[in-house]
């Protein structure tokens, strides 16, 4: 298929609530959102890059500008069928993976589209709906986390996880798992410890966690190795895995005993199929991980937790968490058993809603063969 357009829009949209983190606080949600077209058909995808290099290096601005200046004239005008395709015209490229993961998906939905098939068929998925876990910023004391906690269980998530922090974490930890004995529970700390606090991050082993996830250094495998020998509960990794090596690396130097998936962090759809077969042949169980997406990213994860081995809850929530309004539909409900449908219809699932996508859009450019 000629690729013969490539528009990128600078969306912000308000949250709902704050989101913090170990990392700060997340007050909007800023993307960019990728048109491509080729052939009368389109496909979308969205980068979750943030403003600020702070979950990874990637920004939205890098993302726009190796989009512009490298993967825009690598594959307007050019043939591409298939990720595959995408990956070798792409192959000079190191990095980036959040700024081609964008463009790739939207690839991959222009295919499926094309080819009036949904796109979890198209990736070889399995199964027809979802567990639905959701992630919760860390909040001002251990009562109003519980309260938090609550509602989401009241609305049926299959997994709770806490963001904790260095001295917003064991009592936090522990008012929730006191207040509710049996539910799923995880908690993240993106990279806010070192292996100096193996001590106390070995009290967590009594609250029968599901997992602890990436609270070690960002791009580290080898001290999460030490730590996973010191803790009874099992280590996951984010941040740490970009790419299908280091899942491969991780996995044989015993840093985890879980991974997390997030197609952005590792460069899109393929390379997330690719870490799923690793960790399958490996009995590594996977999920999704979010990155408080539109619709749109939202749609892609779903499609890619039809595969078998993602079957543990992903941060997959219902539409309504985030925004007030999205930019695209129908929305995802939770079901009363806690999962999210895997939908059926042509492509990623979902509609753009061109008028409410116009009112979030800062800023919008579109790259065709004669203007790269
Ligand atoms: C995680 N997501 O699993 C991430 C962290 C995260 C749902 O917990 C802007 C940019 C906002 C990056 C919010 C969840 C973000 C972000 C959360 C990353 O570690
Ligand atoms: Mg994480």
């Amino acid at each position: 298929m000629r690729i013969e357009e490539l528009d990128v829009r600078y969306v912000s949209m308000p949250l709902i609530t704050p989101f913090t983190t170990s990392f700060g606080t997340e007050v909007t949600r800023p993307c960019l959102i990728i048109r491509l077209a080729g052939e009368g058909a389109e496909g979308w995808g969205e980068c979750v890059a943030g403003d600020g290099p702070w979950y990874s290096y990637e920004t939205l601005d890098t993302a726009w500008s190796v989009i512009k200046s490298f993967i825009a004239p690598a594959i307007l005008g050019k043939d591409v069928s298939g990720a595959a395709d995408l990956w070798r015209l792409l192959a000079r490229i190191r990095g980036h993976r959040m700024a081609i993961a964008a463009v790739e998906q939207a690839l991959w939905d222009l295919q499926a589209r094309a080819a009036g098939k949904s796109l979890a068929n198209v990736l070889g998925g399995t199964s027809g709906e979802t567990p639905s876990g959701v992630s919760l910023g860390i909040k001002e004391n251990p009562a109003a986390l519980v309260e938090v906690v609550a509602t989401h269980v009241e609305q049926g998530y299959k997994r709770i996880k806490l963001k904790i922090a260095p001295g917003r974490d064991l009592p936090f930890v522990a008012a929730v798992r006191e207040r509710f004995p049996d539910i799923l529970l995880s908690v993240d700390a993106n990279s806010a410890y070192t292996l100096a606090d193996t001590k106390h991050l070995r009290e967590l082993d009594a609250f029968n966690l599901l997992m602890i996830e990436q609270p070690l250094g960002e791009e580290d495998i080898v001290d999460h190795a030490t730590l996973q020998r010191d803790l009874k509960t099992a280590i996951c990794l984010d941040e740490a895995i970009c790419t299908p090596d280091d899942a491969r690396n991780a996995i044989a130097l015993g840093s985890c005993r879980i991974i997390n998936i997030k197609p952005g962090r590792v460069g899109g759809l393929l390379r997330s199929m690719k870490i799923h077969d690793i960790c399958q042949a490996a009995g590594i169980p996977v999920w999704c991980g979010g990155m408080l997406e539109t619709n749109i990213g939202r749609a892609t994860n779903v499609c890619l937790t039809s595969l078998p081995n993602i079957t543990l809850p992903s941060d997959i929530t219902a539409s309504a968490r985030y925004f007030h309004e999205d930019i695209a539909g129908p929305s995802f409900v939770l079901s009363k058993n806690g999962t999210m449908a895997v939908r059926t219809t042509p492509g990623i699932g979902v509609e753009v809603d061109h008028a409410a996508l116009a009112r979030v859009t800062k800023w919008q450019e579109t790259l065709t063969p004669a203007t790269v």
